[in-house]
């Protein structure tokens, strides 16, 4: 007699670059039973990868969940381009290891949301994940600045999703308002729901919404008009070497990315570091780092600086996302020189 496996429920969270999605993901496991495992997927447009390490020591501070929680990071490009094999290999790592009740994905902001809806959902995948509803976080600000609104990803993102989350709605005028009202109520189809919240807080039942099959099958259509044409190039920018870091260097889809790694033993100047870090405007910042006064998870969407106390770090990493070439070296020079002397 065949036994019956159970597919495993998934969700793909999206939303552009510093919407909310992993502040969202970690509202959603306060929200998972203790007897459950859940996975979680993340890919970052970097190359480091810091979304994995700030959810990780956010489930460590969940107390009765942690031991329960697996989290997996792709770093590196976006999930479409890493859909192949590193993505593959990261959900297969999940679910052979980690055997969960629940997996959720969180792709980077730029990602092909149809290669990967289409990936998970073919033959590969269907005997094992349920896909469940797609659910994207718009901040509604965003609807009145050209440099979201007219960006092929974010308008993407917003079509291929069965349930639209505004976010970050605490700090909305009426007019940002009585936009995303309007906007979201003319979108065809219409969204299986529309909720409305700040700090990605909102029910975990909303995951159980089902995947529009006629949407999905409507976008993957209308996505072969697009094609596939965007690149990534990966430049080590390896001019000269320090041990004490690594860097990297990613471009594709008209971003910069510029990423370091810090070795154990460094530890940074938290004051030098804020005085460096504060002033930069660039679309995101993401930085775990190990300071004289503990560690910290920094995160900076448009030039807005928000440093968070967390549990213990490892090593030091920090990503700036920019839409023109950064002068690396100077950065870099000025992050070292915001290292605690030895
Ligand atoms: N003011 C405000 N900030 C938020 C809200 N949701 C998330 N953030 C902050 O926005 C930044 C980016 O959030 P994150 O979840 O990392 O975005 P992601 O890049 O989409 O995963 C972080 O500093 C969050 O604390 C919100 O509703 N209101
Ligand atoms: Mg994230």
């Amino acid at each position: 007699m065949s036994k019956q496996v159970d597919k495993i429920p998934t969700n793909i969270i999206t939303g552009f670059l510093g919407v909310g999605k992993t502040t969202a993901i970690q509202q959603l496991l306060k929200q998972k039973p203790a007897d459950e495992t859940w996975g979680i997927l993340v890919n970052e447009f970097g190359q480091i990868g810091i979304d994995g390490t700030l959810l990780s020591a956010f489930s460590a501070t969940l107390t009765d969940q942690a031991q329960r929680i697996i989290v997996k990071e792709v770093p590196g490009g976006c999930l479409c381009c890493v859909a192949g094999l590193p993505m593959k290999m990261g959900l297969n790592m999940l679910i052979s290891k980690a055997k969960p009740d629940r997996i959720l994905i969180e792709p980077t902001g730029l990602g092909h949301l149809q290669q990967v809806i289409k990936d998970l959902s073919g033959e590969f995948y269907c005997d094992v994940l349920a896909l469940n509803a797609t659910i994207c976080l718009v901040d509604p600000a965003h609807l009145n600045d050209a440099k979201y609104f007219e960006n092929n990803h974010f308008q993407d993102q917003i079509s291929l999703a069965d349930v639209l989350v505004a976010n970050k709605t605490e700090q909305l005028n009426s007019e940002d308002k009585a936009r995303f009202m309007d906007f979201s109520s003319q979108l065809l189809p219409a969204k299986q729901s529309v909720l409305w919240t700040h700090h990605g807080d909102f029910s975990a039942d909303t995951l159980t919404l089902p995947l529009d099959a006629q949407r999905r099958s409507q976008h993957l259509s209308a996505h072969l008009k697009h094609s596939h044409t965007h690149q990534h190039k990966k430049e080590p920018l390896e001019l000269f070497m320090d041990p004490r870091f690594e860097r990297n260097h990613g471009e594709g889809q008209d971003l910069f990315s510029y990423g370091w790694v810090f070795n154990q033993q460094q530890t940074f100047n938290l004051m030098a570091l804020a005085t460096l870090l504060e002033p930069l405007e660039v679309i995101r910042l993401k930085a775990a780092i190990k300071t004289e006064q503990g560690c910290f998870a920094i995160n900076s969407v448009n030039g807005e600086c928000d440093f968070m106390p967390i549990s213990e770090l490892e090593m030091s990493k920090i990503e700036i996302i920019s839409m023109t070439a950064l002068p690396w070296q100077q950065l870099e020079k000025a992050l070292c020189e915001s290292l605690m002397p030895k």
